[in-house]
């Protein structure tokens, strides 16, 4: 065989059964770009900014679950897209970037939209190539899918010349697509020893983090939770594990965590942390979390044991296979006096949801969007506050797919990482929660929103602010509130029809509730905007405090005090 560098890229791609992707073309990545149009088989979605791009691969990836593609030029289009490869890395989720690169003979010579790509991206990918013969390239994309793929799932980027890509290169046999590979049995006798500290615990806690999602554990840790009367918690990132009415569910813990579940983490006596790290946002001051508890620490990745909190006992494997092999061991145990513990904590410590009639309360707009919300719906959000009420209140019922930027907390995640569930999901509802400030930072993609007619309702909370920032500075900066307000009001719903979207408008509305239910129920793009009054996500654990320090109620008695 006999073919293009970029022919053969394209190929590959295909081979791996890539159908769909997303980027933005440029001068180094045109012959790349010309093969794609070539050959017609892979769907290419045109980004409006390569962060989109990152992005929208990044939601087809979080909802498949396979290594899904971005394609950005050398230079400015590299360096845009870096963003939603950093955010890949924190989440681990698997995407495949290829990035065009100035011709061999001019890297290092400052040419025209030259930047050292390859070095810019070693410390935000999980691996990185720069392709130097287009022989090279039958090893490196399917190298690219297994490493992906395999083990912690996670972004690998491959920058190629674009002479590699035009070069021709004769030969005799294709290469294996890069898979997935197997791991190493479970360890059946850390999994007993697993069994003895929960039969033997009388205060459990199961920690769910979003490596029990991507495993595709949550049935497995619902039963384990059930099977041993464990309280689950659950991380930013592993939150729709559980039905969040199940009276053994205890919800977010940590900053923005519920008093309840933070309570719980204090008390408890073992935690089972399953697909976890042990970020800040969850533990808070560190040395100070789950004081009285053992930890069992259960994770895919060998880093991630014991490198923040000492475990008493590690378990490296794939997270649904050790919850599975660990259930047959667990003992039924209605382990009465813990679930009523929690039962008395979750009356003593409600989480606030007053103002559920009301449009301008956030958690109202968010109860009232989930009522008309099926199992099956992908729930996105941006970054901010609106992110972190989504989290506190909305019903999960356990299916539903949640999409939302962990561990970067990326502000313009939402749009193009909705826009990218919807490409993987047609047949779903995407609804994404979004902030006047998040919005704006990838608002260009409505526009790719409607080219493609993707199946994704933005739910826009005005607050005219950013307003976690401003929250942090009424409570943590003596309310000196500074470039955290938006002084001109934004005409979001005039803007959006200007990209062509349906718009649909809660302020003024007669019944806000039938409006919001007839918006979701539409086809195609569409963009809500609700204005939110001024609030605070609460309760909150000050930055590196310990969780037990939690800010409760209202702000102004907290300042009147
Ligand atoms: C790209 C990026 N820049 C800055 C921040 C810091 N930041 C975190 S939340 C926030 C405000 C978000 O405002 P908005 O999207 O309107 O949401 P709100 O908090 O008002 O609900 C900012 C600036 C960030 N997370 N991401």
């Amino acid at each position: 065989m006999k073919m293009s560098g970029a022919d053969l890229i394209i190929h590959l791609l295909e081979r791996q059964g890539i159908h769909t992707l997303a980027g933005i073309p440029g001068g180094t990545n045109l012959p790349l770009y010309d093969a794609l149009a070539r050959h017609g088989g892979i769907r290419h979605v045109l980004a409006r900014h390569e962060q989109g791009a990152g992005f929208i691969a990044q939601g087809m990836a979080r909802v498949s679950g396979t290594p899904q593609v971005c394609f950005a030029t050398s230079g400015p289009g590299a360096t845009n897209i870096l963003t939603a490869i950093a955010d890949a890395r924190l989440d681990s989720v698997p995407l495949v970037c290829i990035t065009g690169q100035v011709p061999r003979a001019m890297i290092g010579t400052d040419a025209f939209q030259e930047v050292d790509t390859y070095g810019m991206s070693v410390p935000i990918t999980k691996h990185n190539f720069l392709v130097r013969t287009p022989r090279e390239l039958l090893d490196v994309i399917p190298a690219a899918f297994r490493i992906a793929a395999s083990g912690r799932p996670g972004p690998v980027l491959i920058d190629v010349p674009k002479d590699v890509q035009s070069e021709v290169l004769s030969f005799d046999v294709w290469p294996a697509p890069g898979k997935r590979e197997t791991l190493s049995p479970v360890d059946l006798p850390s999994i007993r020893h697993a069994a003895d500290l929960i039969n033997t615990a009388s205060k459990p806690v199961l920690l769910l983090g979003g490596g029990v999602i991507s495993a595709g554990g949550r049935q497995a840790a619902r039963s384990l939770m059930e099977t041993a009367s464990m309280p689950a918690a659950a991380t930013l990132m592993g939150l729709a594990a559980v039905h969040a009415d199940h009276p053994l569910a205890l919800g977010l813990l940590g900053m923005h965590g519920a008093v309840y579940a933070n309570f719980a983490l204090e008390e408890c006596d073992l935690v089972v942390a399953a697909g976890v790290r042990f970020n800040d946002r969850t533990t808070g001051r560190l040395k100070h979390f789950c004081p009285k508890a053992k930890i069992i620490h259960i994770d895919i990745d060998h880093c991630e044991i014991n490198k923040l909190r000492i475990a008493h006992l590690g378990i490296v494997g794939d997270i649904r296979e050790v919850l599975e092999a660990l259930l047959p061991l667990v003992e039924k145990k209605p382990r009465s006096s813990w679930p009523s513990r929690i039962a008395e904590l979750k009356k003593h410590h409600p989480l606030s949801v007053s103002g559920l009639e009301d449009l301008c309360s956030p958690r109202s707009l968010i109860r009232t969007a989930a009522e008309f919300l099926d199992d099956n719906a992908i729930i996105a959000t941006d970054v901010g506050q609106h992110q972190m009420w989504t989290a506190q209140t909305f019903p999960f019922r356990g299916t539903q797919q949640w999409l939302t930027s962990g561990g970067l907390g990326t502000m313009g995640f939402g749009i193009p990482a909705a826009i990218g569930a919807s490409l993987a999901a047609p047949e779903r509802t995407v609804l994404c929660f979004s902030g006047d400030g998040s919005a704006m930072m990838n608002l260009q993609e409505l526009a790719t929103a409607v080219e493609i007619d993707a199946n994704v309702k933005i739910l826009l909370m005005d607050n005219k602010s950013l307003g976690l920032v401003r929250q942090q500075q009424s409570l943590f900066f003596g309310n000196r509130r500074f470039a955290s307000s938006f002084n001109r009001p934004v005409d979001f719903a005039l803007i959006a029809r200007g990209f062509g979207l349906q718009t649909w408008e809660l302020a003024g509305a007669k019944d806000w509730r039938a409006l919001l239910a007839e918006a979701l129920k539409t086809s195609g793009p569409a963009l809500i905007h609700a204005p939110v009054k001024e609030a605070d996500v609460l309760p909150m654990v000050p930055p590196g405090e310990a969780n037990k320090n939690m800010i409760q109620g209202d702000r102004h008695d907290r300042l009147a005090n």
